[in-house]
């Protein structure tokens, strides 16, 4: 202690102290570097939502079947992330045998949301990281950064430090991701775009100006914002009955368009279920095809969890709240 009456001077030692706690204690948006607007993905995002715009203007001036067939191509798109890497690659929360794998790797070129070693290698760090700087969609950077900013900036050197510590080896070990890898941007081109262009035009005589921009940009513009929504929304609205203490929450909406995925404060809780929900089918249209896939055989090994554990674990740290309000789930 400084005797009473004498003006108190730190000393350089103690100042330098104060300056490192100051540090320690700045919030982590003081020590980030400053950020990387990357103008090629601005422009390039700015152009797919002017095409998926102009997508849904043509969508009224369409077949009938091209609205059937542009449901069906959402599914798939919808199915390969989901199902293939999400619950299948990111999080092996199931087995899978070689068609349905091939199966689910197209699906998943349909998505166009990059390659699955890619996809789940953010993905992996988004769970273990969750709302750091090492999260690539931190949800604490905002709406947009959650949604879609971060794929227009660089990433935070977190990500990559902490991402480079994750074991990838299991998929880089898989023929199918090292396939669809290798031939990436031909299996995008050819199952985004061709497929969904030809299709419509070569069976019911749908333009393929309408069919290109239809079913190619409007169904894929509006799959990436339902998925961004998940990162976006579903880290920011909704209830949190399993954990009360992290910020992802069940969203009723984003589940409805994400075919099962909005379960998003069980899937935090216990990333391991392959329903990515406690109900089952319950709107969630990726867990009935992939038990329909387990009846046939292509499937197997399902992860979920005992409803003690689940029961459990709501006790201890929900919020009191039963699931996801609007719609109740079947007792
Ligand atoms: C898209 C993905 O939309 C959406 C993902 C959503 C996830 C949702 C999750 C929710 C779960 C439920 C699913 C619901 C689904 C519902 C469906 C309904 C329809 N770890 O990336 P680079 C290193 S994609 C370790 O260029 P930059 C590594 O060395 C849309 N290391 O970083 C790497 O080299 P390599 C289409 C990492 O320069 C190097 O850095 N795609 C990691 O900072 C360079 O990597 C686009 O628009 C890591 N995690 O650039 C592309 N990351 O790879 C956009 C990087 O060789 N992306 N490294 O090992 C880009 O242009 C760039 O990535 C960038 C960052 C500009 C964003
Ligand atoms: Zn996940
Ligand atoms: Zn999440």
């Amino acid at each position: 202690m400084p005797p009473r009456n004498v003006e108190y001077l730190p000393t350089s030692e103690e100042t330098e102290l104060n300056e490192v706690e100051a540090v320690v204690q700045a919030p982590p948006e003081a020590k980030r570097p400053p950020m990387v607007i990357v103008w090629t993905n601005v422009a390039w995002m700015s152009y797919i939502h002017l095409a998926g715009l102009y997508g849904l203007y043509l969508f009224f001036y369409c077949e009938y079947k091209t609205w059937a067939f542009t449901f069906l191509w959402y599914f798939l798109n919808a199915f390969g992330i989901t199902a293939g890497a999400h619950r299948l690659w990111s999080h092996r929360s199931y087995k899978a045998k070689l068609p349905f794998r091939t199966f689910l790797m197209l699906c998943n070129s349909i998505a166009f949301q990059n390659d699955i070693i890619e996809w789940s290698r953010d993905h992996r760090v988004h769970h273990k990281y969750s709302e750091t700087e090492a999260d690539p969609h931190n949800a604490k950077r905002g709406f947009f950064f959650a949604h879609c900013g971060w794929l227009l900036c660089r990433k935070h050197p977190d990500v990559k430090a902490k991402g480079k510590q994750i074991d990838m080896s299991d998929l880089h070990a898989d023929p199918v991701c090292a396939f669809q890898r290798k031939y990436y941007f031909p299996l995008v081109i050819t199952c985004s775009f061709i497929l969904p262009t030809v299709l419509p035009w070569y069976f019911w005589g749908e333009s393929l100006w309408n069919a290109f921009f239809v079913c190619g940009w409007f169904r894929l513009v509006f799959a990436l914002n339902i998925t961004w929504f998940v990162n976006s929304a579903a880290h920011m609205w909704g209830n949190k009955p399993y954990d009360r203490h992290i910020n992802p929450a069940e969203n009723f909406f984003v589940t409805f368009g994400a075919i099962g995925e909005g379960f998003h404060n069980y899937h935090h809780t216990f990333p391991m279920d392959y329903n990515t929900s406690e109900f089952g089918w319950h709107v969630n249209a990726t867990s009935l095809v992939i038990d329909f896939m387990a009846l046939i055989g292509q499937v197997y090994d399902r992860k979920t969890m005992s409803h003690e554990a689940v029961f459990g674990r709501k006790k201890r740290t929900g919020d009191g709240s039963s699931g996801f309000g609007v719609m109740e789930p079947p007792k």
